[in-house]
């Protein structure tokens, strides 16, 4: 059973737009919003539940207060607020229209809508210099600090021998799930943030590094772009990479191959 809220035609006066007079003179914003979440828990309890006139509170707070140039931005970025503020909300679409849009024909409305979700992820953590420990549990603190991820698991850390010729020294690495409202790109440049604070440098491919976050899988989504490939490419054949993932989640599905963490750890071990 799938259940949602539905808030519709919430009317604010709000400066957004990329006119000059629609920075300062308001006009109308008309939020609809539909928020999944889960009724079971409710038992007919208002704490069980989201609070409607608690959200529209926020969006009214938060359209009011911000002063964005697309009404994409604004939708998108009260999705986020409503996501990141009701722990119980799985997903959310958010429409705001702007019925005066100023565009000198006889239009009823225009609207832009961002429907997002928490995701599921995994990122492989790696390091073999310095403080290895020490940068692990940096990496985990800086994903658990962050309001647009949820650690969910993280996997012992293991001792392993560096592997693809390059690097010299022994490794420490782990892998965590994690639930996220950032977009593949989104997270992994949350993901290089993280090997900068850990003074990673980029001396050579594969080389010896403080600390390398890779993102593994995000979902079921099979990405090949130039900065981004899901699943993470050499993650099928690196045993430091599906030992750790198994422990975490035996069933996490790895769509190019069509079989799940727990599958290939066992297929290469047998090699
Ligand atoms: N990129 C593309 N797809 C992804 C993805 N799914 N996740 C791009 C992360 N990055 C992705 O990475 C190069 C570029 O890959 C990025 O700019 C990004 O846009 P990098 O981190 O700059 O360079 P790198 O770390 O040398 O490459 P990579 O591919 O992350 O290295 P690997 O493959 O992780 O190899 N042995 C053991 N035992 N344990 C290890 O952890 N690690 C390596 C590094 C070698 N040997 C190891 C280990
Ligand atoms: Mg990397």
């Amino acid at each position: 059973m799938r259940t949602y809220i539905d808030i519709r035609n919430l009317k604010i006066l709000a400066c957004h737009g990329c006119h000059a007079e629609e920075k300062t003179e308001k006009q109308p914003f008309v939020f609809t919003v539909r928020l999944e979440t889960d009724f079971s828990g409710a038992r007919d309890r208002l704490e069980g539940t989201v609070s409607y006139s608690d959200v529209m509170k926020l969006l009214v707070g938060f359209c009011e207060g911000h002063c964005f140039n697309l009404i994409e931005t604004l939708a998108t970025e009260a999705a986020k607020l409503i996501l990141k503020r009701f722990s119980s909300v799985r997903r959310v679409r958010v429409t705001v229209a702007k019925p005066e849009a100023p565009v000198p024909l006889d239009f009823e409305t225009v609207s832009a809508t961002a429907e997002l979700g928490w995701e599921t992820a995994f990122v492989a953590l790696g390091s073999n210099l310095g403080d290895r420990k020490g940068y692990l549990d940096g990496a985990v603190s800086f994903l658990r600090e962050r309001e647009d991820i949820r650690v969910v698991k993280v996997s012992s850390y293991l001792e392993t021998a560096p592997y693809g010729g390059v690097a010299d020294r022994r490794f420490l690495n782990a892998a965590a799930k994690i639930e996220t409202i950032l977009s593949p790109l989104e997270l992994l440049d949350v993901l290089q943030k993280g090997e900068r604070a850990a003074h990673r440098e980029r001396k050579e491919h594969w080389g010896n590094r403080t600390l390398d976050l890779d993102l593994l899988l995000y979902g079921e989504e099979i990405v090949r772009s130039e900065r981004l490939t899901l699943p993470h490419p050499e993650m099928t054949k690196r045993e430091f990479v599906l030992a750790p993932l198994a422990e975490i989640d035996p069933f996490a599905f790895v769509p190019t191959e069509r079989k799940t963490a727990g599958e290939l750890f066992a297929r290469l071990r047998q090699k």
